[in-house]
């Protein structure tokens, strides 16, 4: 099953090459300038026929191997037993070894002298992005260095505050909990502990095996034919301007993203005082409600405007109405069909994990999974009845769709267009969903409060999520970037150069670089490239909106809910049909009839322009808009080149700052 066979070549194969080849001079024209060649080519194989008959058999051997982890990892993921575990990691182990002898194979061609598009495409697409080509035991280093970078994470334990100065019994809160108080806590000083103490406890143990992680990663991009790990990274897109492009679209966000900050920053003001958040300045990141400072929504009592709609939240109607899981999952499954997309089948029905069951441990982050075997797809989640659950099983639906919808493609088209799209899409179908028209329509609200108050605060809540977060999901890969480019000397100073650069937050407390503030983010020590969040944020207001035009809306963006539209169902299909089959510049031209083929942040900036001239009044006797860097903000974390006195005085700078931190604690 594992080797992969060289078989004759027979006159089959030229038909199939001849239809291929017409084909591709069909669509040549379409990558060819997006085209990027990698700088070295292993292969001298450029027998078209030798190429397609390696590419059937791994199309049905891939999908057999997707289809075998698939199974184990959601055996385990529903029933975490040791004995699962060691299944899926034997599964997971086969599937490492047929990458590799897939690599192994790929690369004897040369995909730059194969004239058929999409085989080249298919085999760059095998050779690039894959550490396989590492020796064996460094390919094994390297998983080796990445799972005990995970089980560090996972394993982080803190001590909670101790508001009455006594040194706690048990230091045992764990992410869930952390998030938790980073929530609810209004307390600055219990902020400031459980901030530091994350912070503290998850980088500086796995700092080493990260810059391992670094040098091996760049090994495997550099015999790819890359400069380095970065560039491989952006090389899944498909596209020489991505990177410039991407920058570009931030500067244009910024705007709306400073006027948001003005107006967070005097709030917060209001609230922790001129001691904690510096007028003017950058915002401490401990306060914003989220251990990243990467959503803000969670502190609606201190920033919503309108105090008699504080929060949306339709999970009352939900219970008044007597809502069980299973019907929420009925009600996102009607949205689809409303649109003319498809219903479940009945193996989702049949295996899908829609509640948490007894006496079983099972992982409850909610999931769409795709078997590979055309037939089977499933969510899994341990659905609660609140609205934050039925958004999110309207969200993992829209991935189902998108499975359904490529299912018949090759293997290796089987995925979003580009790594954006498969959260752009189920974030856009939220854009509907999550709104205050579609659950009056659907029932499940009635707003009796003025209008006018209700769309900003709903908007506001909105950008505390989406437009807070769009510098954040931008620096993490540039962070990585940087590190694969210039290496990992100053990792710490440069990750909150970066955050306060671009995001204006600061670390509340002194950081050095013996600290590796970054890996607070699960998918820093778990290799998950991050660039996709920021593409699908950007995405998803440029899909809501062209269904929107196509369902023939007129008024604000925000108001808009494509339920029921045909029309919008068309546009969504038509993306989701595609999967990665065409080149996601090809898609976002069709999806915008023709004005870009770029992800670009104009939707999301119409759809906050309400809101944009709201907060433009309100910010009208603001002298800063936006952040000046004060240096005692870059001195937070700004590595200081110093002569030997110099660094005595610093060091006892650090412990008296430290020592004051201290004694505010105790004071509290
Ligand atoms: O990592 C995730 C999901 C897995 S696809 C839980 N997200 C990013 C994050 O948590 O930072 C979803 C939103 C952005
Ligand atoms: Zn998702």
């Amino acid at each position: 099953m594992l080797g992969l066979k060289r078989t004759k070549r027979g006159c089959q194969t030229k038909m199939i090459a001849r239809v291929l080849l017409l084909h591709a001079v069909l669509v040549g024209q379409v990558y060819g300038n997006w085209d990027i060649d990698a700088r070295i080519v292993q292969g001298s194989n450029a027998d078209l026929g030798e190429a397609l008959q390696f590419l059937k058999e791994y199309d049905a051997e891939a999908s057999d191997m997707c289809f075998r982890v698939s199974t184990a990892q959601w055996k385990y993921a529903t029933n975490m037993t040791e004995a699962n575990k060691r299944k899926m990691m034997e599964e997971q182990a086969l599937k490492a070894k047929f990458d590799k002898l897939t690599w192994r194979k790929a690369i004897t061609f040369d995909w730059t002298r194969i004239p058929d598009v999409e085989v080249k495409r298919q085999l760059r697409m095998l050779t690039t992005n894959t550490r396989a080509s590492l020796t064996d035991d460094k390919f094994n280093e390297l998983h080796q260095l990445i799972s005990e970078m995970k089980e560090i994470y996972a394993h982080v334990r803190v001590c909670p505050y101790a508001f009455n100065g006594e040194k706690p019994m048990f230091c045992d809160l764990e992410l869930s909990d952390v998030q938790k108080i980073m929530a609810s806590s209004r307390s600055h000083f219990e902020l400031l502990h459980i901030w530091k103490e994350w912070h503290d406890k998850v980088g500086t143990p796995m700092k080493n095996r990260f810059i391992r992680y670094i040098q091996l990663t760049n090994q495997a991009a550099r015999i790819n034919g890359f400069l380095d790990a970065g560039e491989e990274m952006r090389f899944a897109y498909e596209d020489r301007d991505f990177d410039n492009d991407l920058a570009i679209s931030l500067q244009k966000i910024q705007p709306l993203y400073k006027e948001l900050l003005a107006y967070v920053r005097r709030k917060l003001i209001d609230t922790y005082g001129p001691k904690v958040v510096r007028p003017e300045g950058s915002l401490p990141a401990h306060i914003l409600g989220n251990i990243w400072a990467q959503d803000w929504s969670n502190i609606p009592d201190i920033v919503l405007p309108y105090a008699n709609f504080r929060n949306f939240d339709v999970t009352g109607e939900m219970l008044k109405q007597g809502f069980t899981p299973l019907q929420m999952f009925q009600m996102a499954e009607e949205f689809f069909t409303s649109l003319g997309l498809k219903p479940m089948p009945p193996e989702f029905w049949r295996h899908s994990m829609l509640e948490k069951p007894n006496g079983r441990r099972v992982q409850c982050t909610a999931s769409a999974w795709d078997f590979c075997n055309r037939v089977d797809f499933r969510i899994k989640q341990c659905t609660e009845v609140d609205m934050k659950n039925l958004i999110t099983v309207h969200h993992e639906m829209a991935h189902i769709q998108y499975y359904m919808y490529y299912a018949d493609l090759p293997h290796l088209y089987r995925d979003g267009a580009n790594p954006g799209f498969h959260e752009g899409v189920a974030n856009a179908v939220i854009l509907s969903v999550f709104n205050p028209v579609h659950f009056r329509r659907v029932g499940l609200f009635e707003n009796n409060t003025d209008l006018y108050e209700l769309n900003i605060n709903f908007l506001m809540l909105m950008a505390l999520r989406k437009v807070a977060y769009a510098p954040f999901a931008y620096i993490i890969d540039q962070w990585r970037y940087e590190l694969s480019e210039s290496g990992t000397t100053k990792m710490n100073s440069l990750w909150w150069d970066l955050r306060q650069t671009n995001q204006g937050i600061v670390p509340p407390v002194p950081r050095t670089d013996y600290h590796l503030d970054a890996a607070s983010k699960r998918h820093i020590p778990a290799d998950v490239p991050y660039t996709k969040y920021y593409v699908a944020l950007l995405l998803e207001f440029q899909i809501h909106e062209a269904m929107c035009r196509a369902a023939r809306f007129e008024g604000p963006l925000h108001e808009c809910d494509v339920y029921r539209s045909r029309e919008a169902g068309r546009v969504l299909i038509d993306i989701l049909r595609n999967g990665k089959s065409r080149h996601w510049r090809d898609v976002i031209r069709a999806l915008t009839r023709g004005e870009t083929d770029k992800i670009s942040p104009d939707s999301m900036l119409r759809y906050f322009d309400p809101l944009l001239r709201w907060l433009k009044s309100q910010n009208r006797r603001e002298r800063v808009i936006g952040w000046t860097t004060f240096k005692e903000d870059k001195a937070l974390f700004e590595p200081l080149v110093l002569s030997g006195a110099r660094r005595s005085v610093r060091s006892i700078f650090i412990v008296f700052v430290f020592a004051i931190t201290v004694t505010y604690n105790s004071l509290e």
